[in-house]
């Protein structure tokens, strides 16, 4: 695994944050190192995909980079006639995601498709995954996702939403941005990493507050939705189509 040192120089000037192959080649280190309970929420992915597969359904993955929530599904899927399909727009990602799934063996079949997510064909889903994705859209382009996804659900469906969060209330907002760059520091990332990073990041990357996830949710269709794992200002979110 390949160490991210991207921002570890001092930058003359520091380029809005992209998933280009300098980021796609440590992605895995990057992403481990600076979202807490990652490979948790892999985990459970996985963990959710065998609790609410469905036969002869669709599982998709918006926003794969690498492919380790396509993975989860994809060692998680027994049920007959399921299809994963992995969307990135990012090239360098879409590359290497079709290599790591080429490098396990499975019955279930993967599409990797280089593409926006925000113009994708939805259908027949028995699960779609959002792992930490939709925060890089547009805000105005979110909504009609979310409500894309729920009208591609079939009965029983589920959609899993990770995101990086902000708190409505300035003081326990700040309590866990430090927090997070507590961990980051722990993690072996310098201030000079972590501030230029954060700049990068900033015209890119916009979270939204768990509240308006959940009314944006309640808008798509979704009857029910529920926050499953936080830590610090990252969460993840189940939300359900009825039975
Ligand atoms: C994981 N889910 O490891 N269309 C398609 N892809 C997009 C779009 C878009 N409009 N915008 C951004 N992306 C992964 C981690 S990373 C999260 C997801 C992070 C892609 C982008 O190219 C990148 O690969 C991914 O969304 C976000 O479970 O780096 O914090």
């Amino acid at each position: 695994m390949h160490k991210d040192h991207i921002y570890a120089e001092p930058l003359a000037h520091i380029q809005d944050f992209r998933f280009d192959d300098q980021v796609a080649d440590v992605f895995p280190d990057m992403i481990q190192r600076s979202v807490p309970g990652y490979q948790s929420i892999i985990q459970t992915i996985g963990q959710l995909t065998n609790r609410f597969q469905q036969a002869d359904s669709h599982y998709y993955d918006l926003g794969c980079s690498l492919g380790a929530a396509s993975l989860a599904m994809r060692r998680n899927i027994s049920a007959a006639g399921c299809k994963i399909i992995a969307v990135d727009n990012s090239a360098a990602m879409v590359q290497r995601c079709q290599r790591h799934l080429e490098a396990f063996r499975s019955e279930v079949p993967v599409e990797v498709i280089e593409g926006d997510i925000r113009a994708l064909a939805l259908s027949n889903a028995a699960m779609v995954v959002v792992n930490f994705t939709l925060q890089f859209l547009a805000k105005q382009d979110r909504a009609s996702l979310l409500t894309r996804i729920y009208q591609a659900l079939k009965p029983g469906g589920i959609l899993l939403l990770s995101e990086k969060i902000i708190s409505p209330h300035a003081h326990s907002n700040q309590l866990l941005v430090d927090l997070h760059h507590d961990f980051k520091r722990a993690n072996g990332y310098s201030e000079l990493e972590i501030s230029q990073k954060r700049t990068a990041l900033e015209n890119v990357m916009q979270p939204d507050s768990i509240e308006e996830h959940q009314q944006r949710l309640q808008l798509a269709g979704f009857e029910e939705s529920t926050v499953w794992f936080q830590c610090f200002n990252f969460c993840s979110m189940i939300a359900f189509k009825q039975p």
